[in-house]
């Protein structure tokens, strides 16, 4: 059998630790983790739930971080070597399409990419309510705002890093107005990134009682591969005593990844260590982003834990995709007619 080869660019520097031998699970941790802790910035609190990208070298990450009113805001932050990161104290200025200031208020769980020759970044703001919002940079300097791409309510926006059949291609996940009980992953395409249609579902929540069985959200920006998209994704429990975050991967069809072709039946990582377990709120493993290594099929998984800290976990590209594939469970209401 062919490796299955990631598709994309090399990066030499991808943050790595090879997987420890008694471990039996195809997703480690990071044996440092957390990478960021407890009050890592005068403003704020808690950075977690964040997005990573290779800049210049090094990597630029935008920040989730938990200011000491309360609030949460997206800050800018710079790293070497992915794992010790420089973060800003001030939140990103945003100014509009026409150079006037454009702040956002409440934001959170920001996923970013690069697509052609832009950053761009999608986050959870509120627009009447939990909506998404876009933006964009070229140069981690300059930060103009686009147009919310969707009328409340919605969350865990993910735009993929290139454009399928000519449209941009963006996940979400419709929701309510507070702790949702509910949520599958949608698809919409655009053309231009204001106007968003050709509406899908791409896969489901379900299974009573299951990791997954209360609400499922994208996680990181789906990895292009040569057996499909590979998606981390989040699935929610909900338990006697709360939410419970795992998250699992799936393979979307390159060409039309509306269409899920494998997911995991079981996690493939749980809250389980102290600063997963522990914190703001317990029990949350939140995947946000990835770097990759396209020559070796090193993946370095970015993740939230317990809403307070930052960890990184890794997997391999081939055991992992062939992992999928020999453990999917598809739902239901992932059928084609539900689609
Ligand atoms: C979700 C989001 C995430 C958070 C999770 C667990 O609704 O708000 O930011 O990590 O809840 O609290």
């Amino acid at each position: 059998m062919s490796k299955v080869k990631i598709i994309g660019e090399a990066m030499k520097n991808v943050p790595w630790q090879d997987k420890p031998e008694d471990y039996k699970g195809v997703v480690w941790r990071h044996d440092a983790n957390p990478i960021i802790g407890w009050n890592p910035i005068p403003k704020a609190a808690r950075i977690y739930n964040s997005s990573v990208v290779p800049f210049e070298g090094g990597f630029a990450g935008i920040f989730r971080a938990d200011h000491k009113n309360g609030t949460a805001r997206i800050h800018l932050g710079f790293s070497k070597d992915g794992l010790k990161w420089d973060i800003n104290n001030e939140e990103i200025q945003w100014n509009d399409e026409q150079g006037q200031p454009y702040q956002p208020g409440y934001s959170y769980d920001p996923r970013l990419v690069k697509l052609e020759d832009t950053y761009y970044i999608v986050w959870c703001t509120d627009f009447g309510g939990a909506s998404l919002a876009l933006g964009k940079t070229t140069d981690f300097k300059e930060f103009t705002r686009l147009e919310n791409p969707f009328i409340p309510f919605n969350r865990n926006g993910v735009l993929f890093p290139r454009k399928i059949n000519g449209n941009y291609i963006l996940l979400s996940r419709p929701s309510d107005s507070g702790h949702t009980p509910f949520g599958d992953i949608f698809l919409s395409e655009s053309p231009d990134l204001v106007y968003w249609g050709k509406h899908r579902r791409v896969m489901t929540s379900g299974g009573a009682g299951w990791w997954q069985g209360t609400k499922i959200g994208a996680g990181a920006v789906p990895i292009e591969t040569s057996e499909g998209w590979l998606m981390f994704y989040h699935g929610v429990s909900g338990t006697c005593n709360g939410f419970v975050y795992s998250f699992g991967a799936a393979i979307l069809d390159l060409e039309n990844p509306s269409k899920v072709l494998y997911r995991t039946r079981d996690y493939v990582l749980t809250p389980e260590k102290e600063y997963e377990t522990t914190g703001f709120v317990p029990n949350v493993t939140f995947p946000c982003a990835t770097l990759q290594d396209a020559e070796t099929g090193r993946i370095a998984i970015y993740y939230g834990a317990a809403d307070t800290f930052s960890a990184v976990a890794f997997a391999e590209v081939d055991e992992l995709i062939n992992y999928i594939k020999a453990n999917s469970q598809l739902l239901p209401g992932d059928a084609e007619e539900y689609r």
